[in-house]
């Protein structure tokens, strides 16, 4: 009797805890990746759908729990009563109810559902701005080919990115996604649906966002090792703003990429294996690094463009993101993905060690500004 007592005392404690953690789930501090505050088309269409249901579910919730409640307090064990109350097992009326109304309430939700389905996989159109986007391990590349619908976009260059997808606010943007390896995810939440990028398919997504400004995203498909790791972000802008970003982009790399900067990133440590310095229209292993500068962060969206972070990355950037490539000094067999190491772990020491002011000599020459 007395254990029970205790248990009664603490039964307030624990619910209040638990209520707290829940709310805290909700504060007012926006993270950037909060579906219920829609910047555009699609996202709008899913909050609009996901909240009346929310409210549906929410009450029919609180009447199955209020009966449950009732009915267990109604119905105790008295002394000096039988055991078992009266059972109604085998009740045609009720089974029937209980299967007609649930079965009604899903009908009805559907319609709504599968309308916003069809509505977002609608192909826009009018202008719209296409990309590709590949998911990596673990970063996603963005590439713009030449537009055929699209007002001064001015893309008859390739152009080849990173991480931060741009895109016009009042344009849709149709992305065709593509993954060269594992299964991987796109959500950007304030614009929209989530789009499992699946390799050897092509899946579309596009999203619209009603005004400037930057969208965040995470990979939401467990991609192996550095999946935390993988950002992405969408910066909607005015149409000029997008012209000159594109412009800027053509344009070669702020410093020309010759003479000693050149022997140190093509010839001592190859990085031009797998990265291109000096035209941004092309696609290889790792990120474009021409215009890394106009980012305003790296390593799959996860680390913020800045010198100190710069040189650590290039030094020994497995240490900065989990990856299986400490020795990979060539775009990878299997075993091998992502960014070598340049201070640790050099296979049988074939291969030199960057000095920190190697290291900072390249990070000046990416993050060189025109
Ligand atoms: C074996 C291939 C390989 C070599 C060699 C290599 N990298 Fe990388 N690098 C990658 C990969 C893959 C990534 C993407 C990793 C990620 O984001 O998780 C990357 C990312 C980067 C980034 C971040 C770019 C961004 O937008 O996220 C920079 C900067 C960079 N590398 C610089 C260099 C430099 C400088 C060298 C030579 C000293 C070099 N890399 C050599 C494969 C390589
Ligand atoms: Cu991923």
């Amino acid at each position: 009797m007395k254990l029970l007592r205790d248990a009664r005392s603490g039964a307030p404690f624990a619910v209040l805890l638990g209520l707290a953690l829940v709310v805290a789930g909700c504060s007012s501090n926006n993270n950037g990746q909060n579906s219920l505050q829609p910047k555009g088309r699609n996202a709008r269409l899913i909050s609009d759908l996901f909240i009346p249901i929310v409210i549906l579910a929410g009450i029919i919730g609180v009447l199955v729990v209020g009966a449950t409640v009732v009915f267990a307090i109604k119905f105790r064990h008295r002394e000096g009563t039988d055991d078992n109350p009266k059972q109604i097992h085998g009740s045609t009326p009720l089974e029937i109810g209980w299967t007609i109304v649930p079965a009604l309430i899903l009908a009805v939700i559907a319609v709504p559902t599968i309308a916003t389905i069809f509505k977002i996989a609608e192909s826009p159109k009018g202008e719209v701005l296409h990309a590709t986007v590949v998911g990596k391990q673990w970063w996603w590349q963005a590439q713009y080919d030449k537009q055929d619908t699209v007002a001064n976009a001015n893309i008859a260059k390739t152009v080849v990115t990173a991480n931060e997808i741009h895109m016009i606010a009042g344009v849709p943007l149709e992305i065709a996604l593509q993954s060269d390896n594992v299964i991987h995810s796109f959500w950007i939440p304030e614009l929209g649906g989530k789009q499992d990028v699946i390799p050897g398919r092509e899946q579309h997504i596009t999203f619209y966002a009603d005004k400037p400004g930057t969208f965040l995203g995470a990979c939401a498909e467990f991609c192996g090792l550095s999946h935390a790791n993988m950002r992405m972000r969408v910066v909607a802008q005015t149409r000029a703003d997008f012209a000159t970003w594109v412009a800027n982009q053509q344009n070669g790399p702020a410093q020309a990429w010759s003479g000693e900067i050149e022997k140190l990133t093509a010839n001592t440590f190859a990085c031009t294996n797998c990265h291109v310095f000096n035209d941004s229209s092309k696609a290889t292993y790792g990120p474009n690094l021409t215009h890394l500068a106009s980012r305003t962060t790296f390593a799959g969206g996860s680390m913020e463009l800045n010198r100190a972070n710069l040189v650590g990355w290039i030094l020994n950037a497995p240490g900065d993101v989990p990856m299986q490539s400490k020795d990979c000094r060539l775009p990878p067999p299997a075993t091998c993905v992502g960014m070598p190491s340049f201070t640790k772990n050099t296979p049988k020491g074939d291969y030199p060690v960057m000095t920190k002011a190697q290291a900072e000599q390249i990070a000046g020459y990416l993050l060189a500004e025109k």
